[in-house]
């Protein structure tokens, strides 16, 4: 094999494992648990797989109503204990919003388009997927959701990247992470010298 494409296949190999690697790391991090979100959560704006405000432990907490482009609760989805209160603030972004629970407890704004416009509910009931949204703009996907303590949940993943833990392996993300930054910077080190001083012997006979 020639020199050049050596390095080639030296680079592009390093940079897959590492790439690899690091895939793996990010699923194992990013793997827990959430609440089981109907559709209806899921879809709401400002919301992802896995981005559940987990406000346990806090008897209080608080929603923004009109963040991201206006059309949006944020965050979208809180896991809370039963006896929590939640408050909404509107931002006076995006026009005239209310929350209104559909389903779980029943709870109604007025629609108010103020920044600095509250509202409040007290969540009771232990073990129940509240879900709410704002009527003017629900067909637009401002919707939220509400668990409360000990709800069905679910895994969370990312699309697509192999489940190690599934695998039968399990590994520490720490050592991966180092053998990941170990092959990044062999690769450069290795492609570095060889680009430096491998086609040294041409250029200094040409001197
Ligand atoms: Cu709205």
């Amino acid at each position: 094999m020639k020199r050049r494409e050596f390095i080639t296949a030296a680079g592009v190999g390093s940079a897959a494992t590492a790439a690899g690697v690091t895939g793996a790391v990010g699923t194992a991090a990013a793997q827990e648990e959430e609440p089981d979100w109907p559709d209806f959560v899921s879809e709401a704006n400002e919301y992802s797989s896995g981005e559940t405000e987990d406000l346990r432990g806090q008897d209080e907490a608080t929603v923004q109503v009109g963040a991201g482009d206006g059309l949006a609760f944020d965050p979208p989805a809180i896991w809370i204990d039963a006896g929590t209160n939640v408050i909404w603030e509107w931002t006076g972004e995006g026009g005239g919003h209310n929350v209104a629970g559909q389903e779980g407890e029943e709870y109604a704004s007025d629609v108010n388009d103020q920044a600095g416009f509250t509202f409040e509910h007290t969540f009771e009931e232990d073990g129940q997927i509240n879900t709410y949204q704002c009527d003017p703009h629900a067909g637009q996907g401002m919707h939220g959701g509400v668990a409360v303590g000990e709800v069905p949940t679910r895994e969370v993943q990312e699309g697509g990247t192999t489940d190690i833990h599934e695998m039968g392996v399990q590994l520490q993300e720490h050592y991966i992470g180092i053998g990941a930054m170990l092959m990044i910077s062999v690769s450069l080190v290795f492609t570095f010298f060889v680009l430096k001083y491998g086609e040294s012997s041409h250029a200094k006979g040409g001197n």
